[in-house]
């Protein structure tokens, strides 16, 4: 590569990197779809695979659970339940939690809402230590 030719890449070298920043899908915690107070004031931070929501489409979120100070709260088990209470009909499929890649942030998997309307998801938090928290989220499809 000539010299004139290094230089014109470089030039366009961080015009290349922010395109790629800017088409990245969003997975940090200040880009989540729902921020949701716990009861004991705790943050849950929910960060969807699938943003805007769609029906009927099989997919994961990223829960972040953090303290009041903003500090991931590791080693917490999450579990899920909900559905429709205006039809009366609970989830169709049966969302877990699958891991936590990093502290304080835990895969929900297998999350599919097949039908328009108001949902109502409770999760309950068992803290590290044996605490218990609960947070609920409702939104409409
Ligand atoms: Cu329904």
């Amino acid at each position: 590569m000539s010299g004139r030719a290094t230089a014109r890449v470089l030039r366009l070298l961080p015009v290349v990197l922010a395109l790629l920043v800017a088409t990245m899908p969003a997975h940090s915690a200040e880009d989540a779809d729902f921020a949701l107070t716990t009861a004991a004031g705790n943050r849950l931070l929910i960060v969807s695979e699938l943003s805007p929501l769609a029906i009927n489409l099989m997919h994961g979120w990223r829960l972040h659970l953090l303290d009041t100070d903003g500090k991931p709260l590791s080693k917490a088990s999450i579990t899920v339940r909900g559905g429709m209470p205006e039809h009366d009909h609970g989830l169709p499929t049966e969302p877990a939690v699958t891991g936590e890649p990093e502290p304080g942030v835990y895969l929900l998997a297998g999350l599919r809402f097949h039908m328009p309307g108001r949902w109502l998801l409770e999760f309950d938090i068992a803290l590290d230590g044996g605490a218990a928290d609960s947070a609920s989220l409702a939104f409409e499809l």
